[in-house]
């Protein structure tokens, strides 16, 4: 019995040198292009070692913030979405992945109404369902959007739960992310808005907050390598704890689960 995070397949971008102009919640200092494309590589390859295969797609020099796929889509083994993203730069980033999704999935569905964005869509697992798609408005997912996700994901066998994110987070999945089949990390306000009632949840530890988007892939959960009481906190959860250096990629607020689509093929 395969578990919801045994994934075969990967699909990621290659950084373009208008990466370091991608957008930022908080302002502050460009990344070095030297360095996102170090930690982008480490990256792609603690995917491959945890057994994916990874299709790389050549960088889009008109998007900065292109290499966050599963912001303009979402992928799952019975098909893909392609959504509308909120921030007004990024809303063109879909056109680039239709033929991709076209060649790797039978169905296709495409949001037509209200914005969201995938780092929106955290998807646990559910006894009633392919599993359970808790959609957070944020300043990128507005209520139309989540509405109209939730129906598509619902065709796909999805349950989809609207949710509201505390205000200060970009994305539901800056803030809270999938440990293992009961288990879900959150930082301590979202743990505490009780969106996950039936779930394990581990809080993020204070002061390390900015690591609560880890990524569950087969047997690695891949971590932030400035968050080492989050990585002792998550040893102990059936996966290896994989200590990824992203100081340069967390500048422009990239997580590890927003870099690539991750599906079981
Ligand atoms: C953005 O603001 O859209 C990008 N700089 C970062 C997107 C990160 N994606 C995510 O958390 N799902």
């Amino acid at each position: 019995m395969s578990r919801i995070f045994d994934f075969t397949d990967a699909i990621v971008r290659r950084p373009g040198s208008s990466v370091v102009k991608g957008l930022r919640a908080g302002g502050g200092d460009d990344p070095t292009l030297a360095g996102v494309l170090a930690e982008h590589a480490g990256y792609v390859a603690a995917l491959r070692s945890a057994g994916l295969t990874v299709q790389e797609l050549d960088p889009l020099e008109d998007f900065p913030d292109a290499i966050f796929v599963e912001d303009p889509a979402l992928v799952f083994t019975e098909g893909a979405i392609l959504l509308r993203p909120g921030a007004p730069s990024r809303e063109g980033e879909g056109q680039f992945l239709r033929a991709v999704l076209h060649s790797r999935f039978e169905r296709v569905l495409e949001q037509t109404d209200g914005y969201a964005d995938g780092g929106d869509v955290l998807v646990m697992p559910d006894a009633l369902s392919s599993g359970r798609a808790f959609i957070g408005l944020s300043a990128r997912t507005d209520r139309t959007g989540a509405e109209a996700l939730g129906r598509l994901l619902e065709e796909l066998g999805y349950r989809a739960v609207v949710a509201e994110t505390p205000p200060e987070v970009l994305h539901l999945k800056t803030a809270s992310s999938l440990v293992d089949e009961e288990t879900v990390l959150a930082t301590a306000p979202l743990a505490a808005s009780g969106i996950f009632a039936g779930y394990r949840v581990l809080e993020v530890p204070t002061g390390e907050e900015g690591g609560a988007n880890v990524l569950r892939v087969r047997d690695c959960l891949l971590v932030g390598a400035s968050y080492p009481r989050l990585a002792d906190l998550l040893d102990g959860y059936g996966a290896e704890v994989v200590v990824l250096p992203n100081a340069e990629i967390a500048k422009i607020d990239a997580g590890f689960t927003c870099m690539s689509l991750r599906w079981r093929a």
